[in-house]
């Protein structure tokens, strides 16, 4: 059975190329800087967004066509499996990604949900088995059941932290079952509404005791994948714990947790946190903590995870000269948590959606590989901090001075000249080499 029959296996065609279901920079074997294409950006497509979404929003109910719709049930989850495989075939993508709820329908009992996930998980690895797609991440949803209104690790009820904890002890069993090379926790409903009725210590204590649990049974099942916090400041809740990285990665070394995560980054995440996408990658990076990455972009004028698919070269740029000095993102990838807009319903889209996304992240990828062949920003910044590396600078980053030292350093001084910080030229110049690498 095909779900996507006018589809054709897109394949790379090149620049020039107008036709819209091809791949005009995205070319997977292609060699940049010793790895390929594919090994650099280990894309994922995110079954959420792709075969669970539908279109609805707080205004209007379902839009998406999707020739898995007339389906029902564990019909329906086995219809869209069927369908998962042949896309991440025919977009020729390494990975995908999904939450428990996404593949397989919640029952009325914990029980009920995992006999339903286990008939999934088991046709899905069968599928595994003969495609070349693996497993980036899994994760629990603990967000959209009511049980989970007021948090789940962090909720004031422990019956529901309990509930909780089996649903990804679950996951884990699933993740190493599947062969998956993350697992994810966002912590959707883990924050708090009203200071009013929250005790802060209490819940944050809860979450760490929590992450402390998974890390005990991902040991004793031998699952070995890497843990990723995927880091929002707000949305579902006021204010979600996991705020941002440098808040999460306080949080992971005050609990004694640091050497178990990573972060997974969204880009959208960021910028509702006032940092940009780049500026999170490198606070991950610089710490050695940057996992994985959820692509998508936000829209300036909207307040909120718009989610929608990447196109903005300016930002993969940046985003792929972060992942590039990190060395690449290791088990992480590049996982399309984005949704095609409501008003793109039907299938094809989700091809359009792929292949824009895809092809934005291998233009950053060109052009970010290019900027450092060059030392665009290298050379600057190394010329920019050179007073640090000899006299009263060396001084300083060598532990050898002090208030007395530099005081008397500073009342010697005469004139003290600051140098230009050349933004706009460093812009521009980036401006050139996006221009020039499309070509
Ligand atoms: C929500 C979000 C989630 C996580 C996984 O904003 O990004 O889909 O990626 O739970
Ligand atoms: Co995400």
């Amino acid at each position: 059975m095909s779900y996507f029959t006018a589809i054709q296996p897109i394949q790379y065609e090149g620049a020039t190329s107008r036709n819209p279901l091809a791949f005009k920079h995205y070319n997977p074997t292609e060699l940049v800087n010793g790895r390929t294409m594919e090994e650099w950006l280990r894309f994922a497509v995110s079954y959420w967004h792709t075969f669970t979404g539908d279109g609805s929003d707080p205004f209007g109910v379902s839009t998406m066509q999707r020739p898995w719709n007339h389906y029902q049930g564990l019909d329906l989850a086995k219809a869209r499996v069927e369908a998962s495989f042949e896309m991440f075939e025919k977009l020729n993508v390494p990975y995908f990604c999904f939450h428990d709820v996404d593949v397989a329908p919640e029952g009325n009992t914990l029980r009920e949900t995992y006999r339903n996930l286990d008939k999934i998980v088991q046709m899905i690895k069968e599928y595994m088995k003969t495609s070349r797609t693996k497993l980036l991440w899994n994760t629990a949803n603990l967000f959209t059941h009511p049980r989970y209104v007021h948090g789940a690790a962090t909720s004031p009820n422990a019956e529901v932290f309990a509930h909780a904890a089996a649903k990804v002890k679950k996951g884990l069993e699933i993740g190493k079952e599947l062969g998956a090379a993350n697992y994810v926790f966002w912590g959707g409903r883990e924050g708090y509404e009203t200071l009013l009725n929250t005790d802060m210590k209490q819940e944050v204590d809860q979450l760490a005791r929590f992450f402390h649990l998974a890390v005990d049974y991902a040991k004793e099942i031998g699952f070995d994948a890497q843990f990723l916090i995927e880091p929002k400041p707000k949305e579902p809740t006021k204010h979600q714990y996991d705020f941002d990285v440098a808040t999460g990665l306080a949080f992971l070394q005050s609990y004694g947790l640091k050497e178990h995560f990573k972060f997974n980054i969204e880009a959208n995440h960021a910028t509702l946190a006032g940092h940009s996408f780049e500026h999170e990658l490198r606070v991950a990076r610089i710490n050695g903590m940057l996992g994985s990455v959820d692509a998508n972009q936000g829209d300036l004028l909207l307040g909120w995870d718009t989610d929608e698919f990447p196109t903005d070269l300016y930002s993969t740029t940046l985003a792929m000269y972060e992942i590039l000095l990190n060395g690449g993102l290791g088990s992480g990838g590049l996982n399309f948590d984005a949704k095609v807009r409501r008003g793109s319903f039907e299938p094809e889209d989700l091809f359009y959606a792929h292949i824009a996304g895809m092809d934005s992240f291998a233009v950053g990828l060109k052009v970010a590989n290019k900027l450092l062949e060059d030392r665009v920003l290298e050379d600057f910044i190394a010329e920019r901090y050179r007073s640090y590396t000899e006299g009263v600078g060396l001084e300083i980053m060598e532990g050898r001075a002090n208030l007395h030292t530099l005081e008397k350093y500073a009342l010697e001084q005469t004139e003290i000249k600051n140098r230009s910080g050349r933004q706009e030229l460093l812009k521009a110049t980036i401006n050139q080499y996006i221009i020039e690498v499309k070509r």
